[in-house]
């Protein structure tokens, strides 16, 4: 059997010196750390031993809610060694999130902050999980206790490319989160595309350092970043928490950036982000949500470089990029640039049918990159795909005549805010549970931070007068605070067209200058 595992693939690519820096941080407790490749090598054995060590059975989710850490990727890296199923969660997830994804999931290993131990453990025994451990970001916690009684030594596993890597769940139009199934195939097949089209350079041809500073529990830190850098035996510099003027400060040291709209304006508020700031940078990614055009002029005129903006989603890791060499083309603004090497982008009418180029309809893809479903959910997977096999991404645009795609809008209700995917449908249901409440409406309105913000209007019970802020309030108890709208509304009805339908691109009409945006 040829080994296609993500962890086999990114070790072969260590530098021959393990004792070099591969990761340091620049924030955090202790920071600056220093961590060797040597280190990464036994930190993963130890894990993937201790992982081992439980006998679980095959295919089992590991389930991972903690602060960004290195020893948090080391976690991630260990579970492809050990060949088991990484199954990450943002960690601004709480009770009422957690509960759901580990009943769905069935992890058979939790690993929570030592913080949120008590409520997670009660919760994760509950729902059958055998196993639960605790990791600090400061290196405390039961997993690296046990871990350091582990061998040194550990042989990696054997994975047919077809085999469960990751599962990453992304919410559902119904609001029910639906967990997209990654194997290693996937990632790997991504990883080595984008590792060519990026021109990463080792450390014979100059030597690539990546500044990350994204959450580890999405597509775009935890695989884009991550499997970059280790792919090209980079060294990275770590942050734990982007901060504009701590990451521009780090820029003179390092040659590739990738972020979210958000993390670029808020780079451009900095007086220090100048071209000599940028002088050894060799490229700046952005993706996750649409980089606004002035954010790409004002990033050109400041710096001197042009980002590049590439376009994905959980369920197919990248799919777009413009183009990185020149000769490949311009880098193209209010676009997502072209299809990457094997992948297949097609845009489609509402009926099925071929759109001309130029012509707006729904994205759909294929290629060896796109997720083979979602996890126990057959049927949504099978509408997911049309019956030639194409995922349909939920995305609408374009394709011009070169081959550039262009996103204009989405048929899914989803608001992207900083990066961070919000479902109106399950952010409606909760607050159509709250007393007082007989409708709501979740819309994204243009915020000049977040890109999008959320806004909910409600509509009250007769008799009721429900609070706005105290409708914040509530959810605030239940929900991750990024999914919290920053504004409630209290409406006596909800615009609805002839059909019945709740016309929320009014909605968004009447409210879009809300946050001066
Ligand atoms: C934080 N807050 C937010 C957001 N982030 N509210 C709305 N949208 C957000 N994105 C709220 C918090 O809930 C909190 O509210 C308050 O802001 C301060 O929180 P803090 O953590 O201090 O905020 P921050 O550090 O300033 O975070 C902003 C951020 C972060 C750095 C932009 O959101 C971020 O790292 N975003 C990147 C997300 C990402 O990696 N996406 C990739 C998905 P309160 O005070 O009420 O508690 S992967 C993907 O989309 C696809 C596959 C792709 O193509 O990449
Ligand atoms: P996620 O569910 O986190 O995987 O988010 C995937 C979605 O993010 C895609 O379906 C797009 O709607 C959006 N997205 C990602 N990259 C871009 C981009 N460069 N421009 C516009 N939308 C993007």
């Amino acid at each position: 059997m040829s080994n296609a595992s993500i962890f086999a693939a990114l070790r072969a690519a260590f530098p021959a010196d393990l004792d070099t820096t591969a990761i340091e941080t620049a924030d955090g407790p202790g920071a600056p750390l220093r961590y060797t490749w040597r280190d990464l090598e036994r930190g993963t054995a130890m894990l993937a031993n201790l992982l081992a060590s439980l006998a679980l059975p095959e295919g089992s989710r590991v389930a991972v809610q903690t602060d960004k850490s290195v020893e948090a990727l080391m976690l991630y890296l260990a579970v492809q060694r050990a060949g088991y199923v990484y199954l990450p969660l943002n960690s601004a997830y709480q009770r009422h999130e957690i509960e759901y994804f580990i009943g769905d999931a069935e992890p058979a290993v939790v690993v929570c902050a030592p913080k949120h131990f008590t409520w997670i453990s009660r919760l994760a025994f509950r729902l059958g999980t055998r196993n639960v451990f605790t990791l600090g970001d400061d290196r405390s916690g039961s997993l690296l206790e046990r871990a350091a009684l582990m061998s040194e030594q550990h042989t990696p596993a054997l994975k047919r490319a077809d085999e469960l890597a990751a599962i990453l769940y992304t919410s559902g139009t119904t609001g029910r989160s639906k967990g997209a199934m990654l194997s290693h195939g996937n990632l790997l097949s991504n990883a080595r595309v984008l590792h060519e089209y990026w021109g990463w350079r080792r450390a014979d041809e100059g030597g690539d350092v990546l500044i990350h500073a994204l959450p580890i529990f999405h597509v775009h830190g935890l695989f884009v970043a991550s499997h970059g850098a280790l792919l090209n035996g980079s060294r990275m510099i770590w942050f734990a928490r982007f901060d504009a003027k701590g990451v521009i400060a780090r820029l003179p040291e390092a040659s590739v950036f990738m972020g979210v709209p958000t993390l670029y304006t808020r780079m451009l508020a900095e007086p220090t982000l100048t071209r000599a700031a940028c002088a050894r940078m060799r490229l700046f990614i952005s993706g996750s949500a649409p980089l606004q055009v002035e954010t790409f002029d004002a990033w050109r005129e400041r710096t001197g470089h042009t980002i590049l903006e590439r376009y994905g989603m959980s369920e197919t890791v990248m799919l777009t990029s413009n183009p990185y060499r020149a000769a490949d083309g311009e880098r193209r603004r209010g676009t997502v640039g072209f299809a990457l090497p094997g992948v297949g982008v097609r845009v489609r009418d509402e009926h099925g049918a071929p759109c001309a180029a130029g012509a707006i309809g729904g994205i759909e893809v294929n290629g060896p990159n796109v997720f083979g479903g979602y996890w126990r959910m057959p049927e949504k997977t099978a509408e997911e795909f049309t019956a030639d096999g194409w995922f349909k991404t939920g995305d609408v645009g374009h394709i011009d005549e070169r081959g550039y795609v262009t996103i204009v809008g989405r048929s899914k209700d989803l608001v992207i805010s900083g990066g961070y995917n919000v479902y109106p449908a399950e952010i409606e249901g909760l607050i159509n549970e709250l007393p007082g409440v007989a409708e709501s409406a979740v819309i994204g309105v243009p915020h000049p931070d977040f890109g999008e913000a959320v806004v909910a209007v409600v509509v009250p019970k007769p008799g009721a007068a429900p609070d706005g802020a105290a409708i914040a309030a509530a959810l605030k108890d239940r929900i991750a605070h990024f999914k919290v709208p920053k504004r409630v509304f209290v409406a006596d009805e909800l615009p609805r067209n002839t059909m019945g339908k709740v016309q929320k691109n009014l909605l968004r009409q009447q409210h879009q200058g809300l946050f001066g945006g």
